[in-house]
């Protein structure tokens, strides 16, 4: 036996390319490979495109927070459920402006508002483009998520700056009927692709651990991965249970098949930004190691999401440190959009901690 032999099934001649015509036996056996294989090939495809230990950081915002028409079964907002969250109006410009300087002096780079809306009503536009403006004039990336968008609404939010729309698949085009009834994946899909259309960045994932096969991971990354552009940005989430909403008891994800969904995004989509994004708060070190190992290459930072926990500065920096990460600025070649900069610490109180 050769023990230096190389697994051939970790090279191939297509991963240097951006491919828009995976067949989902190709993605499944890619996330199927033995574990070492998948991550050696990730963090190959990883290195063709991006600094491996540059993350790139976002901070979120809840500009509308609650009472929101769809039924999503993952969400605090729902009206369709009783997460006990209290409904908030639509935030004024001036408050949204002061949260977003502070996030840009704790260094994040892309700023990300969110609406609890199944669309934006257009009494509301005017408020959202300030918004959108304001920030754009800060020096940071914008990015909204609103819900559906018509096309007028879309030419609206670019014609002011927004870089980019998330909208995310959320899962398989098979289990979403399970988890929301209130609109339909083709619904989201026609979204993503006016926003495309009108020449915005897409950011479009979803979420691991509401109960869906193994196959259902792989088919959602194979549909955004097909679509006519990849998403610039693809978070991948792993389910907060919220209690109150109907996936609150829903086991856990098992860590090593989380980890594999980020390697097979990586891979399908090689010069996408691949977020490490909702649940980290009950990641260990290791697990969200093994995501950067992975291909993960960026997160968002600040103590809260939208309405749920998020590390914080202070547990990133001691994980940042201990991992030797460091944040990536805007302005760079290394991703769209950030190169890094020596040695500033983004959204984080950089303490040396190994
Ligand atoms: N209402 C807009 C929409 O649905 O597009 C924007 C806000 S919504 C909260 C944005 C995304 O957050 C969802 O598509 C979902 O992927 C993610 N998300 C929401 N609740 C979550 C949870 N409990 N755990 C993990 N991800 C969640
Ligand atoms: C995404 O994929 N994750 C973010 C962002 N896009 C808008 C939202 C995560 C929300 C987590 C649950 C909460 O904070 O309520
Ligand atoms: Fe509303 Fe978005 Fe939550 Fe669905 S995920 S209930 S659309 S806020």
């Amino acid at each position: 036996m050769n023990l230096h032999a190389k697994p051939e099934t970790a090279f191939t001649r297509d991963d240097a390319e951006v491919r828009r015509d995976w067949t989902r036996d190709e993605a499944q056996a890619i996330h199927d490979m033995p574990l070492m294989d998948l991550l050696f090939r990730a963090q190959t495809v990883h290195r063709r495109s991006f600094d491996a230990n540059r993350v790139q950081m976002s901070r979120l915002l809840s500009i509308k927070t609650g009472g929101c028409a769809e039924d999503c079964g993952y969400c605090s907002q729902s009206a369709h459920h009783d997460s006990g969250l209290k409904a908030t109006k639509l935030m004024e410009v001036e408050r949204v402006l002061s949260e977003a300087r502070k996030a840009k002096a704790t260094g994040a780079t892309r700023y990300c508002m969110g609406a609890a809306w199944r669309e934006p009503k257009d009494r509301d536009m005017d408020t959202i483009l300030a918004m959108i403006e304001g920030v754009k004039a800060m020096g940071m990336e914008t990015c909204m998520t609103l819900g559906m968008l018509s096309d007028q609404q879309v030419v609206r939010l670019r014609d002011a700056g927004l870089d980019y729309y998330n909208h995310n698949v959320d899962t398989s085009e098979r289990f979403y009927p399970e988890v929301i009834k209130t609109r339909t994946y083709a619904e989201r899909l026609d979204t993503l692709e006016r926003v495309r259309a009108a020449g915005m960045k897409v950011c479009s994932g979803g979420i691991m651990g509401m109960g869906e096969e193994p196959a259902d991971r792989v088919d959602m990354l194979v549909t955004l991965a097909n679509l006519s552009e990849h998403p610039e940005s693809v978070p991948i989430n792993m389910l907060i249970a919220i209690p109150g909403t109907p996936l609150e008891n829903t086991e856990r994800i098992d860590p090593i098949a989380f980890v594999r969904v980020i390697a097979t995004a990586r891979i399908l989509m090689p010069k996408s930004m691949v977020r490490l994004s909702a649940g980290r708060s009950d990641m260990s070190d290791e697990m969200q190691a093994m995501c950067f190992f992975a291909g993960a290459n960026s997160i968002f930072c600040g103590d809260v999401l939208l309405t749920a926990d998020n590390p914080g500065e202070d547990k990133d920096a001691i994980l940042f440190a201990k991992l030797g990460l460091k944040p990536m600025e805007l302005d760079s070649d290394e991703t769209p959009g950030a190169i890094p900069s020596p040695e500033r610490p983004a959204c984080t109180k950089i303490t040396s901690a190994h």
